[in-house]
């Protein structure tokens, strides 16, 4: 898969990994509690009120640790000052307890924000904080090289979470860049001030720099869109996001509410961005009249966008990505059903490859038969402790016609194939192994675990891991399969990969 302008999630996975290796044991701890006050020392057993006060002594390598409980701020909290790569400041939820931050006493005004984190605030690490009712967003990002994880930001009065400046701002790459929101929700906020038109779950508009990233993220009944890239001319990536019933004026006390979108992709003729959407799923997006409810929608974004595996269904527009450009769109291995008014709106000039409708009918059908539980009540429900996302939503069930139906757009899958959309089929606990290859005089052999007896056992095998050849069909085993591979006397390398049918 090609992928335009640098490519930033490399960079993100990076700095997941640097995340992992450099935790320091030293830097100074501070603690905010329910129940402390600022003239604290900000110690565990004397912790101060205000995440504010934390916030401006710490430096890179310290922790603030905010204890459970609901806390009633009223001044936006300023980043100012920022940690260091390799060395965040950590401002997070102390241990398994879980502080939320109630906003509503500030007023509804477009500077009040809960956090404004400015241009100088580099380096943090925000974790495990909820966040609600603020007077515009819950949290502006203007810095870059943030990780904003297992936050959830809601009923606020614009946009739960933005990243980017004003629309009159310049376009810098560096400049509110290598962002990464991970596991966050963002749900019903609505913005009074423009009847619903303007706050969507999360934004990153308005001249965001170069390397977002969403990882992991839903965003639902929000009054304008699940996501908006607007006026975004540096990529950004989307992986494993969902989004659904957006601007649904019953979710508010109003008639009225926004474009109804799930990911709006852009927007201006004037910025070009070649996003990513890589795994997302919308739904249920149909409110606001006929223009409204685009699910996947390219807006006026004149940079050819890529979407491989993603899901929508019940949406007015499943896919819109229907303006001519002079570059061309990429859409893989998706899945589109129940489109309202249409369910693939695109243009001349669209890559189209293994989507569910460039099958015809006979050969494969996409519904909502080929998936168990696609009920928003699960979308919805309890993440893993680790901030995964809901195990069994949108799963495809055993003999969905979509198994092993896709291209190869350069990530993982099982089976012979992707599948196509958001998940690949995995049969319950079944898990080969494949031991180590030696290599004997007769070739390569090596031992296959694991096996339940569910099917036939196909090896194949590689030079490249790009073209793989069939090496052997077993009938159904129990427990291992020694293979000896005497096609390899000759060879320096082989791969292998195993199936049980
Ligand atoms: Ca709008
Ligand atoms: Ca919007
Ligand atoms: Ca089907
Ligand atoms: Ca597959």
């Amino acid at each position: 898969m090609k992928l335009k302008s640098s490519d930033p999630r490399g960079l993100a996975l990076a700095g997941c990994a640097l995340l992992i290796l450099t935790m320091p044991l030293c830097g100074a701890t501070y603690y905010v509690a329910t129940n402390g006050v600022d003239s604290n020392p900000g110690t565990l057993a004397a912790p101060f009120y205000n995440i504010s006060k934390a916030t401006a002594l710490a430096a890179a390598g310290d922790f603030i640790l905010v204890r459970g409980g609901t806390f009633y701020y009223t001044n936006t909290i300023r980043i100012t000052n920022s940690g260091a790569a390799g060395n965040l400041i950590r401002l997070w939820a102390y241990t398994n307890e879980h502080p939320t931050l109630d906003f509503s006493a500030q007023a509804d005004d477009p500077a009040n924000r809960a956090f404004l984190v400015t241009s100088n605030g580099n380096w943090w690490h925000f974790k495990g904080l909820e966040i609600y009712r603020a007077g515009d967003n819950a949290m502006k990002i203007e810095g870059s090289d943030n990780i904003i994880e297992q936050c959830a930001f809601h009923h606020c009065r614009d946009s739960g979470l933005q990243i980017g400046f004003g629309d009159s701002d310049p376009d810098f790459p560096d400049r509110a860049c290598s962002n990464l929101v991970l596991n966050c929700d963002s749900y019903l906020n609505y913005d009074p001030r423009a009847s619903g038109g303007n706050a969507d779950g999360f934004a990153c508009k308005l001249h965001p720099g170069e390397g977002n990233v969403f990882r992991g993220c839903r965003s639902w009944e929000n009054s304008d869109d699940g996501w908006d890239l607007y006026k975004a001319a540096y990529q950004i990536i989307l992986e494993d996001c969902w989004t659904w019933h957006n601007g649904d004026p019953a979710s508010f006390s109003t008639n009225q509410a926004g474009n109804a979108g799930g990911f709006k992709m852009g927007g201006d003729s004037n910025y070009a961005g070649h996003h990513l959407f890589y795994r997302c799923i919308a739904f249920n997006n149909r409110y606001g009249g006929t223009s409204a409810g685009k699910a996947f929608h390219q807006n006026d974004n004149q940079a050819g966008l890529m979407v491989f595996n993603c899901l929508s269904f019940s949406n007015n527009y499943n896919y819109a990505l229907n303006n001519d450009i002079a570059e061309s769109h990429e859409m893989k291995n998706c899945v589109g059903f129940a489109g309202i008014t249409k369910n693939a709106a695109t243009n001349s000039s669209t890559i189209q490859v293994s989507n569910s409708w460039n099958f015809t009918a006979a050969s494969l059908t996409a519904s909502a038969a080929d998936y168990g539980d696609l009920t928003e009540a699960t979308a919805k429900s309890g993440r893993g402790a680790d901030g995964s996302l809901p195990a069994n939503f949108a799963r495809l069930v055993a003999g969905s016609d979509l198994i092993d139906r896709g291209v190869d757009v350069g990530f993982p899958f099982n089976g012979a194939r992707p599948d196509l959309g958001p998940f690949e089929f995995a049969a319950a606990a079944r898990s080969l192994t494949l031991s180590a290859p030696q290599k004997l005089p007769g070739g390569f052999s090596f031992q296959i675990g694991g096996l339940t007896s569910h099917g036939s056992v196909i090896v194949r095998i590689s030079t490249n891991l790009v073209n793989w050849s069939p090496l052997l069909t077993n009938a159904p085993v129990t427990g291992a399969l020694p293979v000896l591979d005497s096609s390899a006397t000759n060879s320096s390398s082989r791969f292998y990969r195993v199936e049980e049918l």
